[in-house]
Parts: structure tokens; sequence; C-alpha cells
């Protein structure tokens, strides 16, 4: 008798399908931070939602953590070419901030503690999530924690790490590596690393 498994789908295909082109797989979870690590503790943390009318709404942890939540399980993708398998998440899917909020943008960036911030057209959002939490424990703060962005169909530089808000912006405003000569969107499918990789 056939039975599926949730794995089922993964596993028909050879994990080569899944690398992306100039990518290699690793097992380990590399760190990377343009600074120091950020420590914010989650009873100072909040999270804040601009849009480009200048209407803000912000969560407390506890508000974050009473959204609807979700267990992601997916492959990364960093640009310096690591690839990991199979990560496992869990947080908030971004529309859920994203439910109440009357917009004209269509554009988005993150903002961070400590000063990084990323940019991507407000569509990607829905394949997003501000996650707490990696492979069963809290995220750690190498990682982003207490928490991050993760839109893992991006390089990895898009999923900011200690995220604090998102701002909904008219037009497209470069984030830190976007200005220092990354590609702008950044999809590791079609190898848009540098800022003149095919669009
Ligand atoms: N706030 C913040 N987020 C960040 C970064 C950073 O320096 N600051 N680095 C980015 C880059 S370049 C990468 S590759 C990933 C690395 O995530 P990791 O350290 O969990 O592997 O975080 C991204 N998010
Ligand atoms: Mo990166």
């Amino acid at each position: 008798m056939a039975s599926f498994s949730p794995g089922f789908r993964g596993r028909a295909h050879p994990l080569s399908d899944r690398l992306p082109p100039g990518q290699y797989p690793t097992e380990s979870f590399p760190v990377l931070s343009a600074g120091p690590t950020p420590r914010i503790p989650t009873e100072e943390w909040t999270f804040t939602l601009t849009t480009e009318q200048g209407e803000k709404q912000s969560w407390t942890w506890d508000e974050m953590m009473a959204l609807p939540q979700e267990d992601i399980t997916t492959d990364i993708h960093c640009v310096t070419r690591w690839s990991k398998f199979d990560t496992r998440w869990r947080g908030v899917p971004v529309k859920a901030f994203l439910e109440n909020v009357e917009t004209t943008g269509h554009y988005a960036r993150a903002h961070c503690y400590g000063g990084y911030s990323t940019n991507f057209p407000l569509e990607d959002l829905l394949n997003a999530w501000v996650v707490h939490t990696y492979d069963g424990y809290a995220l750690s703060p190498e990682h982003g924690g207490p928490a991050r962005l993760l839109m893992p169909h991006l390089y990895l530089w898009k999923s900011a790490k200690w995220v604090r808000g998102l701002e909904l912006t008219r037009h497209d405003e470069p984030g830190f590596w976007e200005s220092g000569g990354y590609h702008n969107y950044g999809d590791p499918w079609r190898e848009q690393r540098r800022w003149n990789d095919p669009p």
C-alpha cells in the first residue's frame, strides 16, 4: 500500500537539484555578521512596522508570540557559496504583521538592532517569516536571536538578523550590502551575487 511522508518529495529528487549554481552543501552553520552581535533581551525587544505614510504599529515579544506560528523546513543559500539543506525554524509569517496594514508602497526594508538593513520588493514578504526558534531551540544571538527575518528564496544576506522592524516604501532603497556592491535582489537560482549580475 502506498504511503506518503512529508519528506517524500524532497527525497525523490537528487540533492544536486536543490543546489543553486556555484554553491556547495554544508552540514555546518557558519556565522556571518558585519559587526558585533547585539544582545537584546526579549523583554526589551519590539517589532515595528512603518508604512510609507509614516504610520507605525508595534508588537512586543509576547504579542509577537501570540500571533500565528509556523514551522518551516527550508534550504538556505549564502552568497559566500555555502548552502544548507532542510534547516528547521519556527516563527510568524510576515503576512500576519501585514494583516491590517494599508499600503501603496511596492518595496520594503528590514531594519535591525545594530544598524543593518536590507531591501526587497513588498511581495517577497509573502515568503518570509520572523523566526525565533532554530532546530527546536531558541535562536542563538550569533544567528540573529532573539528573532531574525527568514526569506529563504533569496541569498541569506536578505534574512536580517536581530530584526526590529519593517519599513514599507514607495521607492526601492538599497540596504547595507546592496549599497556595498551586492545584487539588489539576490536570487540564488539566477546567481545574482554582485550588483552587475543580470537582473
Ligand atoms: N543584522 C544583520 N543581519 C544579517 C547580517 C548582518 O551582518 N547583520 N549578515 C547577513 C549575511 S551577509 C548573511 S550570509 C546571513 C548569515 O546568517 P548566519 O550568521 O545565521 O549564518 O545573515 C545576514 N543577516
Ligand atoms: Mo552573506
